[in-house]
């Protein structure tokens, strides 16, 4: 197993290489070029620049997150084979630098989403949280400028400000488009990548839709067990995998993660895991809390043993934590809450392979 820290590159996070690399059993980061804009070709020099860097702090480029997917492939659009030709080009560049691991999403135009960047805790940190009551029937674009507002003046992953004025435009494209559509575009995309991906043995990771259901009206598709079963099936390739991140997937509290994590169609396409925790509130309404179990709603110690017990031996991170300290960094993504995530995860891992590993 390799744990690995987020970072967004020297310009873009208030973390540095030189803090990641302290952290003790860290030995690499997951990086992405993000300053290329979604649809257009990585280049070999590019992610090598990108690596290099990392790799002169003492770190390892483990993994991209994300290499995004244009909207006109989610669509169906008819210049979709410009972008998956684009897409395969970016891959390649990654895999003729020896990197193996993509982590990536096919939810309609939003990423993750959330209502609240900063809700105060009891313990005085904050963190991000999500009502469903307050996203059922706000405007998209209110949600929009929700988010730019509260990110503290970071550029937010899928939040994008140049992203706010093609909103409209894209829900007009989105009128009529079903989830059994957007899972046929998406076996499209999977059918034009994976012979890149097995000639460099890149494993695509996507990553479970934000919370895990359908938001303003979009189809969603990566929201449960059945949808991953699903996916695995849509081409046999063992590229094809998943970003195990349990915050989102068990957003929908019908999802039992450990279940998930054993059932046979999706074990061996496990490729990356995102480990949080967040805490119910009621069904629809969390916060995201520390990585502790007695914290969060999940247990953490049976999520690590499930995966020790399916011989996951990835890429792992700990995800979003709160800002703790006075911290002042990236919604979901400083230092502090992650790198104690990191202490906790590793002291489960290491209880649990003592106790005979569960393999
Ligand atoms: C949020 C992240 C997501 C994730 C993408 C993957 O913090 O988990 O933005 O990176 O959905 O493409």
């Amino acid at each position: 197993m390799e744990m690995t820290l987020r970072w967004y590159g020297k310009d873009l996070d208030s973390v540095t290489l030189e803090q990641i690399r302290q952290i003790p059993g860290v030995t690499g980061v997951i990086s992405s070029l993000h300053k290329v804009p979604c649809g257009v070709a990585w280049t070999y020099e590019q992610v090598k620049e990108l690596k290099d860097e990392i790799e002169a702090a003492g770190l390892k480029l483990s993994g991209i997150e994300s290499i995004n997917v244009h909207e006109d492939i989610k669509l169906g659009a008819p210049t979709r084979d410009y972008y998956i030709e684009n897409y395969r080009k970016s891959l390649e560049a990654c895999g003729q630098n020896d990197i193996h691991l993509v982590c990536y999403n096919f939810m309609p135009i939003f990423d993750w989403t959330r209502t609240d960047l900063a809700m105060p805790l009891s313990d005085g940190s904050n963190a991000l949280a999500y009502d469903s009551n307050l996203i059922d029937g706000i405007d998209p674009n209110t949600m929009f400028e929700r988010m730019e507002n509260a990110s503290g003046g970071f550029i937010l992953p899928g939040w994008e400000p140049e992203r706010k004025d093609e909103i409209k435009e894209l829900f007009e494209k989105y009128k009529g488009v079903t989830a059994d559509d957007l899972m046929n575009n998406f076996k499209y995309f999977l059918d034009g990548i994976m012979p890149v991906c097995e000639k460099y043995q890149i494993k695509m990771a996507v990553h479970p839709d934000d919370p895990a259901w359908s938001v303003f009206g979009l189809p969603r598709i990566v929201t449960s067990e059945k949808a991953l079963e699903k996916i695995a099936s849509l081409n046999d390739s063992i590229y094809n995998g998943f970003t195990f991140c349990t915050g989102s997937l068990g957003s929908n509290r019908e999802n039992d993660l450990p279940a998930c994590i054993r059932n046979p169609k999706i074990a061996p396409r496990i490729h990356f895991a995102h480990l949080r925790n967040i805490k119910f509130e009621a069904p629809g309404v969390f916060h995201e809390s520390s990585h502790l179990s007695s914290d969060g709603s999940f247990d953490m110690y049976e999520i690590c043993k499930a995966l020790k017990e399916i011989g996951f031996d990835g890429v792992v991170r700990p995800d979003h934590g709160r800002m703790i300290w006075g911290e002042k960094a990236r919604p979901g993504y400083g230092l502090y809450d992650r790198a104690l995530g990191v202490a906790y995860l590793n002291g489960l891992f290491e209880a649990i392979d003592k106790n005979g590993g569960c393999r």
